[in-house]
């Protein structure tokens, strides 16, 4: 099985308008799909975008439930609003999917996980093994989170995929982003790493900034490597550009374009 990341700047134009889906981009990346399925069994997971990012902040659903009880009741609301956000995204996805024939199934994260922190203490997953062996492609995505600390929470795809990883041991994992792969510098400034070895992320988490406390001024990416180091104990990553036809068949395949990370 393997575990397809569609980052939200894939789908979507981050800087644009709100609620932009790149259909075009999606139908093609299903395409890719179609000449290995259903040899090969896959479950994607797809990140927020334009649709849960701006979301989340206007609710700020990352601080959690206020005391206060008015306070406490739009923010529900605002939770509600950002999930629903999700959901179109997802529709989206399912009918790109749907219509290149693949068997797509969606699966809400927030009725199968919860967060501690943002980490997630609980998934149910007997459902998604089932829609696995009875070879649907199950389509997860980032989204709200109930949070047994701090009443809710945003839950990242990225963390998703490790939790995922650890539990259903994928063959391989592929990040798909708009850019080649890892740089070790800024893209278009450093140079991109194609072979990474896990041991190696810890001291590139140093020379890209990325804090222990988690400031992530290099963008999402921190995040990314750094559950990209957990989940290499599993299985093999890559992080290739979904923006370029071929490069995510050549991450299926093995000999494709972009960063791989070994165990
Ligand atoms: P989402 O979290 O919405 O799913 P995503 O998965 O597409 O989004 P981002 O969080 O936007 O990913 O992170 C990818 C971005 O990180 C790229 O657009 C790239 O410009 C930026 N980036 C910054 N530093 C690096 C680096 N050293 N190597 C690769 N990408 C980097
Ligand atoms: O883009 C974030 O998921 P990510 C989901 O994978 C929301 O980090 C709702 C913002």
């Amino acid at each position: 099985m393997i575990i397809v990341k569609i980052g939200g700047s894939v789908f979507s134009d981050k800087s644009g308008r709100e609620r932009n889906f790149r259909h075009g981009v999606v139908e093609r990346i299903a395409e890719e799909l179609v000449e290995f399925y259903p040899q090969e069994d896959f479950l994607i997971v797809h990140g927020g975008g334009s649709f849960g990012h701006p979301e989340a902040k206007k609710h700020g659903i990352k601080d959690g439930l206020p005391d206060e009880p008015r306070a406490a009741r739009s923010r529900r609301i605002g939770f509600t609003l950002t999930h629903k956000a999700m959901l179109e995204a997802n529709g989206s996805f399912i009918d790109a999917f749907i219509s290149k024939n693949l068997p797509a199934f969606p699966v809400s994260t927030s009725s199968i996980f919860l967060t501690e922190e943002g980490e997630i203490v609980y998934g149910d997953l007997e459902v998604l093994r089932w829609l696995l062996r009875e070879r649907f492609i199950p389509v997860l995505f980032g989204d709200v989170s109930i949070d047994i600390a701090r009443g809710i929470d945003i839950l990242s795809g990225d963390q998703i995929i490790t939790y995922l990883a650890k539990m259903l041991e994928p063959e391989k994992v592929i990040f798909l982003m708009d850019v080649d792969g890892i740089y070790d510098g800024r893209p278009g400034r450093g140079k991109l790493v194609q072979n990474l070895e896990r041991d190696e992320i810890g001291p590139l988490l140093g020379r890209l900034n990325c804090t222990t406390a988690g400031t992530d001024v290099t963008g999402g990416i921190c995040n990314k490597l750094r559950e990209a180091a957990k989940m290499a104990r599993f299985s093999e990553v890559w992080f290739v550009n979904g923006l370029v036809p071929g490069r995510l068949s050549g991450a299926i395949r093995g000999d494709g374009f972009g960063t791989r990370i070994v165990p």
